[in-house]
């Protein structure tokens, strides 16, 4: 996929209603700070039109990018960040909940899981919540540069194990600083508009 032009065009927050869109959507959640508007920006090329921080809990709406009037990727608040207070979190559980649940044009769910570390509770629970829902997750480890090569296949065999996820699940090495896998997303983003 080339991309030519993106634009954030709709920005959710709690009260907001989800657009009706047209086009089809590949949506990115994971924890706060995983790498979720990180990763985007290397998707569409850009330094900084997704808003990213070392702090956790930057993205707190739901934001549309419109790429080349074929697709939408969508960034998601992350989950687990233990800075919010509890009502804000289960506020933004709720609105992502019902965007996987209401969405007709969502062909996609990216996981993100930091290959650092084995896959938390939270993780299990996002990737059974997504099951549940009947979709099959595209999983991506993130922040890749932060291991050693030979570690690789170990920690993403350790991601597949904890969520218990079948031998056919993608599992995507992803580094937003290298731009490792870049290539291998867009190919699962160019089989959505094929798709479509
Ligand atoms: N080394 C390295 N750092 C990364 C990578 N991806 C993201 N980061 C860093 O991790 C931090 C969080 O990145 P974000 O992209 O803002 O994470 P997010 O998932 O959007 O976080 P929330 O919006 O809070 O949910 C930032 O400091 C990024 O620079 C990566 O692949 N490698
Ligand atoms: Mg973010």
């Amino acid at each position: 996929m080339v991309i030519k032009n993106v634009t954030l065009e709709t920005v959710c927050g709690v009260t907001s209603r989800l657009p009706v869109n047209t086009r089809p959507e590949a949506a990115f959640i994971g924890r706060s700070n995983v790498g979720k508007s990180s990763l985007i920006n290397v998707l569409i090329n850009r330094k900084s039109l997704a808003r990213t921080s070392a702090q956790p809990g930057k993205t707190q709406t739901i934001n549309y990018y419109n790429v080349n009037d074929a697709l939408y990727l969508v960034d998601l608040p992350g989950y687990g960040y233990a800075g919010t207070s509890e009502r804000v979190r289960a506020q933004w559980g709720r609105m992502t909940e019902h965007y996987f649940n209401t969405s007709e044009q969502l062909k996609r769910i990216f996981l993100l899981i930091d290959i650092r570390h084995a896959p938390m509770e939270s993780d299990k629970a996002m990737y059974d919540r997504i099951r549940k829902s009947g979709r099959q997750p595209v999983i991506i480890a993130t922040k890749l540069d932060k291991i050693n090569k030979r570690q690789v296949s170990q920690q993403i065999k350790q991601i597949r194990s904890v969520l218990q996820a079948p031998a056919d699940t993608v599992i995507l090495p992803f580094s937003a600083q290298t731009r490792q896998g870049r290539d291998e997303i867009c190919a699962v983003l160019d089989q959505i508009l094929q798709e479509s």
